[in-house]
């Protein structure tokens, strides 16, 4: 009886925000649900009165602690991502460009979307093709909230990729050229960063790859994020410190998307490079990587 009765309380309450005189913002909609159907009621008093043969009366009454309904502010639009945005709006089909989405957290972002590669619907979160960010000098904190321009050359920020990609749905594609025009690029059916107290750990899975790019992505499975001041790499040093950037190293790496942009073919371990593709050397730094998810 107790469970009937304090069912029937918040379904009252939740139906009350649907009053016909207004119409919530769905957000909020969802965030009072939510909160009337968690909150701790606690049951006061219940009378029943029994009326004629078939009629019997239950008055139950419940009182709730008061609290915080919710404190995000709720989103204008509340775009999710990049495919998100597509599907609700698809004549942003082959329109390019810098869009705003929402994290779950309800932080703002400013992202570089990819609407048109292979349908589009593709959020950038690494972008470089002329070296005008800088990607050496950062933090553990500067990798973590994101930094660069999203009409150029960014990082989206290990925080957005935690939320981006933790339902385990995003397919990660990672476009590459080289200086001398040619292009490629490699597709991963999984992709998945841990949060920030799992130190931003990968999992990447399901390579495919184009014009013989090997995976080497692979090799950095199950790593956590390495940067100059927080070592959690597998080597006995931090490879961090001697390659300058943030990465997922392990002893330390075999493509390194966060290396040094040169500006030039420079065969160096320290550019940033994909290791490798077929008739090709190996540490050829190259001019052009773009990092993106879908789900
Ligand atoms: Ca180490």
């Amino acid at each position: 009886m107790f469970w009937l009765a304090f069912s029937v309380v918040v379904t009252f309450c939740v139906s009350q925000i649907d009053s016909a005189d207004h119409t919530p913002h769905p957000y909020v909609k969802d965030k009072v649900s939510s909160f009337l159907k968690n909150a701790p009621w606690k049951h006061m008093e219940s009378s029943a009165i029994l009326s004629g043969p078939l009629v019997l009366t239950v008055k139950s009454k419940y009182i709730m602690n008061g609290g915080v309904v919710f404190s995000n502010k709720y989103p204008e639009k509340g775009f999710k991502s990049c495919s998100d945005i597509l599907r609700k709006k698809p004549n942003r089909k082959n329109i390019d460009g810098v869009y705003t989405i929402y994290l779950s957290t309800g932080v703002k972002k400013r992202v570089y979307c990819d609407m048109t590669t292979d349908g589009g619907g593709w959020t950038i979160l690494q972008r470089r093709f002329e070296g005008s960010t800088d990607f050496q000098n950062k933090t553990w904190q500067n990798f973590a909230e994101g930094f660069g321009n999203p009409k150029h050359e960014y990082w989206i920020g290990n925080d957005a990729i935690h939320d981006l990609t933790k339902s385990g749905k995003a397919q990660l594609r990672i476009d590459l050229k080289r200086f001398n025009g040619e292009q490629g690029n490699v597709t991963y059916s999984t992709f998945k960063v841990g949060s920030k107290s799992e130190k931003y750990k990968l999992t990447v899975g399901g390579f495919k790859g184009s014009l013989g790019i090997v995976d080497n992505f692979s090799y950095h499975n199950g790593m956590m994020f390495t940067t100059k001041d927080s070592d959690n790499d597998k080597l006995g040093g931090n490879c961090a410190a001697s390659y300058g950037n943030g990465w997922w190293f392990k002893t330390c790496t075999r493509g390194n998307l966060n290396g040094v942009y040169y500006k030039k073919p420079k065969v160096t371990s320290a550019g940033m490079t994909w290791y490798y593709w077929e008739n090709r050397q190996g540490w050829e730094s190259l001019k052009a990587s773009k990092m993106m998810i879908r789900s």
